[in-house]
């Protein structure tokens, strides 16, 4: 019993010598560690007669108890009690840490999708690795065609497809159109399809792989006075107000008549001026945004639509493209170099 009171007094200043939580799970261990001071009390418990191994149990479980109680109450204190080397204050402001945001090219996206679906155009996506079909002959691109030649497009070592042709990875959203006629089958149709596009080409206004929308509209009485009221509708809904779309003559095998978009140069408002100096970014009022057209009967008929009773338009816009217009950026390979100062600006 001696042991007892000698560990029991032990404890308590053992305890209030305690100055920090390593200190403290030291002492965890001198009492109850497997050769603890504790441990070593339970194992006399063999040595004592039957009587007295009853009240002997009995007091070192009291103590293991009390030692347990007052580690966890020194615990508290030393968490929460100034002027130790453990204390917390809970109300200080935590660690800010950077946080990360969408991709621009992801916002685009969003923002691009909500300007169409307000007009009830529908997002869709379809195929990266394409057949031939799908990318040229459907959109009456004949085998000849400069764009099918393999400095223009990647095609893909797989076996051809008996009525498809071969694969290879999509170099326009175009490749949306048939698919898309054949998925609704009778008009009307709005689509607008965002997707991946390949050309291998690398420089400043040019990257292998770039976003493309493609929209596409067909119905019974449709023509071009609906593009033209489309493409203003989207040029101020994403640029501003002050911007203006205008068509150039242009030439598309699966559109005809064909156009180039030009909208107005969002660095000098379409004066051609800045600073009493010609723009650098346009040097005429007007920048170039894609390719557009009144959809070629040929590919009304790929697509199983009769040219005699339906119509439509369609448009094609590279994403990076009115991503440099909106907010003046000179070289889109910055899009994809991973370089967190650039990205963080929008
Ligand atoms: C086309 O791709 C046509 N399919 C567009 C079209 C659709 C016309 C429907 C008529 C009807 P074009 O090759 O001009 O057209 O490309 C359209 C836009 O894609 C370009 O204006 C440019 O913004 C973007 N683009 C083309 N190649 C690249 C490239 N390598 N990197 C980045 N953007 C590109």
């Amino acid at each position: 019993m001696e042991d007892i009171e000698s560990i029991s007094a032990s404890i308590h200043d053992d305890i209030t010598k305690v100055k920090n939580l390593k200190e403290l799970s030291t002492l965890e261990t001198l009492y109850l560690g497997r050769n603890g001071k504790i441990n070593e009390l339970l194992k006399k418990m063999k040595d004592k007669g039957p009587e007295e191994r009853k009240t002997y149990g009995q007091s070192v479980n009291l103590i293991k108890e009390n030692f347990i109680k007052l580690l966890i109450s020194k615990k508290q204190a030393l968490l929460t009690t100034a002027n130790n080397d453990d204390y917390i204050d809970v109300t200080l402001p935590g660690n800010k840490y950077p946080k990360g945001s969408l991709h621009l090219i992801s916002v685009a996206v969003e923002e691009i999708s909500r300007i169409f679906e307000k007009i009830s155009f529908i997002r869709v996506s379809y195929p990266e690795v394409e057949y031939e079909f799908f990318s040229f002959e459907s959109l009456n691109m004949p085998k000849t065609h400069a764009a099918r030649d393999d400095f223009e497009t990647s095609f893909i070592q797989a076996p051809q497809h008996l009525q498809y042709g071969k694969m290879l990875l999509t170099p326009h959203t175009s490749s949306g159109q048939v698919r898309e006629m054949w998925r609704v089958g009778t008009p009307p149709i709005r689509m607008i399809n965002i997707a991946k596009t390949y050309r291998p080409n690398w420089d400043a206004t040019h990257t292998p792989m770039f976003f493309q929308f493609e929209g596409l509209c067909i119905d019974t009485d449709i023509n071009i006075t609906h593009l033209k009221g489309t493409l203003d509708y989207f040029v101020k809904a994403y640029f501003g107000n002050d911007i203006e779309a205008r068509l150039r003559p242009h030439h598309f095998q699966f559109t005809e008549p064909s156009f180039e978009v030009d909208v107005t140069c969002t660095v000098c408002k379409g004066t051609a001026l800045v600073d009493k100096q010609r723009c650098r970014v346009c040097k005429s009022g007007w920048l170039e945004l894609g390719g557009t057209g009144m959809v070629h009967p040929n590919v009304l008929i790929s697509g199983k639509i009769d040219p005699n009773i339906y119509s439509g338009w369609a448009f094609g816009f590279g994403i990076e493209r009115v991503i440099m217009m909106k907010y003046g950026i000179d070289d889109i390979r910055n899009y994809y170099s991973g370089d967190i100062r650039f990205l963080e600006q929008f």
